[in-house]
């Protein structure tokens, strides 16, 4: 009987799980090979230092965007200005993209030149 296709959908695992058994060679025996489970990568959002972008505009993105209560924000934000860069969160690609995209949207909006970038951990 046809199984659902629904039924395999198990993202992020890349691969369904089975019973393991596979008759690979044909002879016969099924022998116990490990299903190859991977995870998705994950990427760090790293918030860059500037001269020009006003601290409370920062730490409002940090709140807004990435979450963060007041306190918080005030604190990586001075991590960014003291050493020049933080990383502010680590996401799937997608979700990554997403709050790069959101950050460098505001900071044109507003014309500071707030950079952000994501890197593969
Ligand atoms: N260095 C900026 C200032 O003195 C503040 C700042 C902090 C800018 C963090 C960017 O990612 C940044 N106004």
């Amino acid at each position: 009987m046809d199984m659902p296709l629904t039924l395999f959908s198990t993202y992020p695992l890349q691969m369904m799980a089975d019973n393991g058994d596979h008759d690979d060679d044909d002879t016969g025996i099924a022998l116990k090979t490990r299903p190859k489970v991977t995870r998705p990568p994950l990427y760090k959002v790293l918030l860059l230092n500037d001269d020009y972008t006003p601290m409370e505009f920062v730490t409002h993105i940090l709140e807004r965007i990435f979450g963060l209560n007041a306190a918080q924000a005030v604190e990586v934000m001075l991590t960014v200005h003291k050493k020049g860069l933080a990383v502010v969160g680590v996401f799937s690609r997608e979700v990554a993209e997403t709050r790069v995209m959101q950050v460098m949207d505001l900071a044109k909006k507003r014309q500071h030149p707030l950079q952000c970038t994501m890197e593969k951990e």
